[in-house]
């Protein structure tokens, strides 16, 4: 029996993510530049039991999550991206797997880029493989594309690639910002990512013009990064935000992830660089909204958004990490 405990953070791409060039593969269309963050990390804890299935059967896994057994959707999800680590390793024996989220599961806060990358590491490690972090986010990414990116810590530009090899998220230097979450739903998400991304793929009339335009942004992006230039980097974050939402929102059917409070905090931080301070909006597959900001700036910015929504300032955090569980016990336990 050999087991691992990892915990990864949660990423916000400031340059997104939206649409896949490969399913089977989780390649997606563009590159894309995130910030990991250092709140609501997932800690999950890989056993693999000794148990040999017969030929025909399949691995029998468990998923705990967050003290519940997982849905069915999930727990089969996670059966896969085992099954990739099982072929990686050439091992065929089943794993009990106990993950816990501190922050809220799909209310498109990331939760499964933070979950698949804790996922991968302790996943490998239990299985006996020794990855470098190229390889860990390669790994992540065949379980959900976000993942790739919250191996690595702070800013991570993860690259399109057109092949397994090429497709991988690094880190890069870029200057300390901030980011304000205001969370104006907690709930779960109405459509969710992959078949929203699928279904903009599929039907929205401007999603070839998300593609063209995301490249050119990523390319400006990294640029600024590198420059410190932090007003062009809060530009093109917004800018990009709101055309991923406009190409979603042009699908057949049509998906309206922004609710009236996620638009108001968008004019909240009109209002802010009107006054002076760094504030540009962006937002995920959910109705929440983060603002990017300095950090001289962000107490201002999370007090002028306060009455839209819970807020929590947030800034760089660390890559996915394994957890010695001899110095923190209470870790996670499996009680399979
Ligand atoms: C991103 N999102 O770049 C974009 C922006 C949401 C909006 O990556 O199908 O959970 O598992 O690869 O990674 C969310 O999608 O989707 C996401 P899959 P994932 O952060």
């Amino acid at each position: 029996m050999s087991s691992a405990t990892a915990r990864a953070y949660p990423n916000i791409a400031l340059v997104k993510y939206w649409g896949k060039r490969d399913e089977s593969l989780m390649l997606p269309a563009t590159g894309s530049l995130s910030m990991t963050l250092d709140a609501f990390p997932t800690t999950t804890t890989v056993e693999v039991l000794d148990r040999i299935p017969a030929d025909a059967d399949r691995p029998a896994d468990s998923f705990r999550l967050n003290d519940e057994d997982a849905s069915p959707a999930v727990l089969e999800r996670t059966r896969r991206f085992l099954d990739v680590v099982r072929a990686l390793a050439g091992d065929r024996r089943p794993a009990a797997v106990v993950s816990r989220n501190e922050g809220p599961t799909a209310a498109g806060l990331a939760s499964s880029a933070s979950g698949l990358a804790a996922l991968a590491l302790a996943a490998s490690r239990a299985y006996g493989l020794a990855l470098d972090a190229a390889d860990l986010s390669r790994l992540a990414r065949r379980g959900s594309g976000s993942a790739a990116r919250s191996i690595v810590p702070g800013y991570a530009l993860w690259h399109a690639g057109t092949d397994d090899a090429g497709s991988y998220a690094e880190h890069i230097e870029g200057p300390d910002l901030r980011l304000v979450i205001v969370t104006v739903h907690a709930g779960a998400k109405r459509v969710s990512s992959r078949v929203a991304m699928r279904r903009t793929r599929e039907t929205s009339p401007y999603y070839d013009a998300w593609v063209r335009s995301t490249e050119q942004s990523l390319a400006e992006m990294v640029t600024a990064c590198a420059a410190g230039d932090v007003e062009r980097m809060g530009r093109i974050t917004e800018s990009n935000a709101l055309r991923m939402h406009a190409a979603i929102a042009a699908c057949e059917p049509p998906i309206r992830y922004l609710a009236p409070a996620s638009v108001a905090v968008f004019d909240a931080a009109e209002r802010l660089r009107a006054a002076g301070a760094l504030a540009y909006a962006t937002a995920d597959a959910g109705p929440n909204v983060c603002i990017l900001t300095t950090p001289a700036d962000a107490e201002r910015v999370a007090s002028e958004v306060g009455a839209l929504g819970t807020t929590r300032i947030v800034g760089p955090g660390p890559g996915a990490a394994l957890v010695d569980v001899r110095t923190e016990p209470d870790a996670l336990e499996v009680t399979a």
